[in-house]
């Protein structure tokens, strides 16, 4: 064999290896849910055939004609018995594109489909888009809500003027999909998520104002509004839901991750917050809980974060990040958590309905204040101390 065809063999090999490699849950995590070894994606996962060219000829010395930078903040869903996730891979030409990923078991094993997904434009072509959140709708379509963004035509001279637009599109077999107008809002959004049920006879959406690319501003938190028809949406009016707070984990911006989950106590959710720090803005994930008769009316918010970065999951391309918009809940009522960390690369976190329930429902409220925060600790160890005398 050639010099050249050893050399395919062994990166095959190597990424083979890597594709196969078993995960398993870290110990001694905190009661909540596991976190596990290894993350289940990185851009060392993606195709050999979308980085390398083949050809001896053309390639002699056997480079990545096309590098990939990260896979991260992916969409989820069970999907023919595979755990299922269309994740947002950025090239090193900074360019987010969608691309499926499943794994038989949901922490290892995640394989690539062969091509990225072909996401037909709206209108006006974005730029970028990503983050997608999927949702299986009761109207019988899968739908992908998600970021398109687009320079800000009104500031020519300022090249990083940017717009945020939720992009709709919706598919059958996640193949093929059918790109729909962009949502119509006053306000730039991101984070913009389709609630798996009609709520009035409506489409339901979570959304997240902001008053420009980056700035939440004026936004207020999450937001939701109604629309009579998903195949010219617009938001007439949003109430925010899920508000914002001083000194809190999500004083600077918050936004629904991937649809909430229907329980027989209530719809729960999963959501991102973020705060400034010296070393720049730190996004962490918390959860709430909202009434089944009103997906609108918060019932249960643990105080605090529920999941941030640790070890490793520090470092990236966008430090202290931790991220998610995909989740499944399977039937047994496990719950596969996919979470990105600081921009680079994406993990799983194993949990079940019943014990993220007993999370939200039993977790003391944030009282916004260290004496509040006191007074809550204080109470945990006089319980203990009873518990103790018995
Ligand atoms: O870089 C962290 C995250 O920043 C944005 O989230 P938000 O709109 O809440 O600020 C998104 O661009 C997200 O993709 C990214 O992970």
């Amino acid at each position: 064999m050639s010099e050249f065809k050893n050399r395919i063999t062994a990166l095959r090999k190597h990424h083979e290896e890597l594709l196969n490699r078993k995960n398993e849950p870290l110990a001694w995590g905190n009661g909540i849910y596991e976190k596990y070894k290894n993350p289940i994606l990185t851009a060392e996962h993606t195709p050999l055939e979308w980085r390398y060219d083949f050809n001896e000829q053309d390639n002699p010395y056997l480079m990545q004609r096309i590098m990939m930078n990260a896979t991260l903040n992916a969409g989820a869903i069970k999907w023919q018995g595979k755990y299922v996730l269309v994740v947002r891979v950025e090239g090193a030409d900074r360019k987010s594109f969608f691309a499926v990923a499943e794994s038989p078991n949901g922490v290892d094993n995640f394989r690539f489909w062969p091509e990225p997904v072909t996401m037909p434009d709206d209108v006006v072509p974005a730029t970028n888009i990503y983050d997608m959140r999927l949702t299986a709708h009761e109207d019988g379509w899968i739908y992908g809500v998600f970021c398109a963004e687009r320079h800000d035509d009104t500031c020519p001279s300022d090249l990083s003027a940017a717009t945020a637009t939720a992009a709709i599109a919706r598919t059958r077999d996640l193949k093929t999909w059918e790109r729909l107008p962009d949502l119509k809002s006053r306000s730039q959004q991101r984070n913009v998520v389709l609630h798996p049920e009609f709520v009035n006879g409506k489409y339901a959406f979570y959304t997240r104002p902001q008053d420009g690319f980056i700035d939440a501003g004026s936004g207020g938190g999450i937001g939701w509004a109604l629309v009579d028809d998903i195949t010219h949406a617009e938001i007439v009016d949003e109430k925010i839901i899920n508000a914002r707070h001083y000194h809190t984990i999500m004083e600077v911006k918050n936004g629904e991750g991937p649809h909430p989950i229907k329980t027989p106590q209530g719809w729960l959710h999963l959501a991102h917050g973020v705060r400034g720090c010296a070393s720049g803005l730190r996004y962490v994930l918390y959860m709430y809980m909202t009434a089944l008769d009103d997906p609108t009316r918060v019932i249960a918010q643990p105080g605090g974060y529920f999941l941030v970065p640790e070890g490793d999951e520090y470092i990236g391309d966008v430090m202290n990040v931790a991220f998610s918009n995909g989740w499944i809940a399977d039937e047994d009522g496990r719950v596969f958590i996919y979470y990105a960390s600081s921009d680079t690369r994406l993990h799983v976190a194993t949990s079940t309905i019943d014990r993220l329930v007993d999370y939200c429902m039993n977790t003391p409220q944030d009282g916004l204040t260290t004496t509040a925060s006191v007074e809550t600790i204080k109470r945990l160890i006089e319980k203990n101390r009873s518990i103790n005398k018995e």
